[in-house]
């Protein structure tokens, strides 16, 4: 079934189904000695990114360090794969195949002036509700959406039993304008990579400046830094705007595919083991290693099996 993601500002039924799916997905237990299936993508997301590659756990991890799911060449296959899951979830407990994640293009607020990017539609009552700590208003406001873990510093997972906690705008003003977002799309016209050594931060590719840290922060990574609270943590999915935001950066990259005739993925299978978890024939990092929350677990999947996506879903507009 091949599902039509859609922009959630324009389309009512895709923004009642994903804020209703979320909040089902949290009272969904795979098994009962498990977290409930939403929390479990949180763990996922705080492991891959504490998983300092190859090596594992680094003694002194720094924000710059590749890891399993970010910093790299893998920061766009591993989200991809990450928000597919997350989408056959809310297609399970919906009981609706049909159902296609919806994305936030934040490049429109962008355009606002910044005063009035926090008032944006997105963070009124009938979207994500806007800002606090706990958020009061909206539907997922502190009676209707808790936040059980928490990633603080020294890369532990904590149990908490809060509200949601954001702080729109204070971190940074504004969110990343359209002529951001068409400047990675184009970068490197004509000769474009999608990503180059030293494959890490420091990298003048594609992926690196779609994640933001080529004059930095910008675009993935500056609509974390806007939304604040929850979305600065390793446990970012704790906030249901994070596979809003990871929906449209997903969709860029594929529009950079697209409009580039899908270049290449880099490195390819022939490269260091030092890049392990981001070539191309690599498996993307799992949850665990020994298929602890197996629902979430698919074998192997490599990037070379996310470049093409068109059996499982496409996007309404690749229009950046
Ligand atoms: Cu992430």
């Amino acid at each position: 079934m091949v599902t039509i993601r859609k922009n959630i500002l324009s389309d009512e039924d895709s923004r009642n189904k994903y804020i209703n799916g979320v909040k089902l997905l949290k009272n969904d237990f795979l098994r009962p000695d498990w977290p409930n299936t939403y929390d479990i993508f949180v763990y996922w997301h705080h492991r891959a990114m504490m998983f300092f590659t190859p090596g594992g756990p680094n003694p002194t991890p720094g924000q710059g360090d590749r890891n399993a799911a970010h910093n790299g060449p893998a920061f766009l296959p591993w989200h991809r794969w990450m928000l597919i899951l997350l989408e056959n979830h809310l297609q399970r407990v919906m009981s609706d195949p049909n159902f296609g994640l919806p994305y936030w293009d934040w490049s429109v607020d962008g355009e606002l002036p910044p005063p009035q990017q926090p008032l944006a539609p997105i963070w009124s009552n009938d979207y994500l509700g806007g800002s606090g700590s706990p958020v009061t208003n909206g539907p997922f406001n502190e009676g209707s959406w808790k936040v059980n873990v928490v990633g603080i510093q020294g890369g532990v997972l904590s149990p908490v039993n809060r509200g949601l906690s954001r702080e729109l705008g204070v971190d940074s003003q504004r969110l990343p304008t359209k002529a951001e977002v068409r400047a990675a799309v184009n970068r490197g016209e004509p000769n474009v990579q999608y990503d180059s050594e030293p494959w890490n931060v420091n990298s003048t590719g594609f992926r690196n400046e779609l994640e933001g840290w080529i004059n930095g922060p910008q675009l993935h990574n500056l609509v974390h830094v806007f939304v604040g609270g929850d979305m600065g943590a390793s446990s970012s999915p704790n906030d249901p705007a994070f596979y809003l935001n990871h929906c449209n950066v997903d969709r860029i990259w594929a529009a950079w595919q697209q409009r580039h005739g899908n270049p290449p993925y880099l490195p390819g299978g022939n490269t260091p083991d030092e890049l392990l978890y981001h070539r191309l024939n690599d498996r993307l990092r799992p949850i665990t290693t020994n298929q602890l929350f197996d629902p979430l677990y698919r074998g192997n999947v490599t990037p070379v099996q996310l470049l093409d996506t068109s059996a499982l879903y496409v996007y309404e507009t690749l229009t950046i």
